[in-house]
């Protein structure tokens, strides 16, 4: 899969992307990712990125022309990207079905803004779609262009060594996860749930399932609607609730 990030701080957007699984699927070739400097796309002496609201009011709009001569180039040295991607605070909400949906796209350009916002015809002309990845404020679309590369690039068949992890995530099945443990067998008084410890693997099967129902009926039961349940899962759930 190839992904372009279009930044005014590319370090920030490098460093995000070179550890962990990211970082290794990039290294194996997995991940074509390149970040771009949207000051190398400038054209004057002090590479100027933003300029002063028309209308007036407070801060600093970006330019249109460097994202025009960033994606410009990208097309030229890369190809044609099936989804522009704007970051933006006023975009459709990022999910994981969102992501299993631009894990289907061969090539992917985001769009960071920075100050007040971008200038409305790179919005226009150039974004095929607007993220946003929650309803708080940040300071840049860097961190939120991160957060999608992590959760589309984990569903890049091999960029996850273990496809099953990948398969039982919790959100995969709609569902939270299941409380986990490893050694010691009790710590500071506490001790693990006996069943783990049993090597009876149906029961253990059966107890992870129902802890997960439980938490998400505790936490998150707007999650219940949609998850994917099985006949005993909504079974439980109906005498849970009695
Ligand atoms: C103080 C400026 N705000 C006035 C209502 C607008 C605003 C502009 C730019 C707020 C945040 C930003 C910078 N944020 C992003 O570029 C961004 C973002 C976010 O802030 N929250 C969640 N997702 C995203 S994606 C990009």
């Amino acid at each position: 899969m190839k992904i372009d990030v279009i930044t005014i701080f590319p370090a920030m957007v490098d460093a995000g992307l070179a550890e962990g699984v990211v970082g290794r699927a990039r290294t194996s070739g997995l991940l074509d990712i390149v970040v771009h400097n949207l000051r190398d796309f400038t054209t004057d002496k002090h590479h100027v990125v933003d300029d002063v609201p028309f209308g007036g009011g407070p801060g600093m709009v970006m330019k249109p022309e460097p994202f025009f001569a960033a994606l410009g180039a990208i097309r030229a040295a890369r190809g044609t990207p099936g989804a522009v991607i704007l970051m933006s605070p006023a975009g459709e909400r990022f999910t994981q079905q969102g992501a299993r949906r631009l894990a289907g796209v061969a090539h992917l350009v985001l769009l960071c803004g920075r100050y007040e916002g971008i200038d409305e015809r790179v919005r226009e002309a150039l974004a095929t779609e607007e993220i946003s990845i929650g309803d708080y404020v940040l300071s840049g679309g860097e961190v939120p262009a991160l957060v999608v590369i992590d959760a589309v690039a984990r569903l890049v068949p091999g960029v996850v060594g273990d496809e099953q992890s990948v398969e039982a995530d919790s959100f995969t099945r709609g569902l939270l996860d299941y409380p986990h443990y490893t050694r010691p067998a009790e710590y500071e008084g506490r001790p693990v749930p006996e069943v783990l410890l049993s090597g009876h693997h149906a029961e253990i099967r059966r107890w992870r399932r129902e802890a997960a129902l439980q938490r998400t009926q505790e936490r998150r039961p707007d999650l219940l609607a949609t998850a994917a349940l099985d006949a005993d899962e909504r079974e439980w759930l109906k005498r849970s609730k009695s």
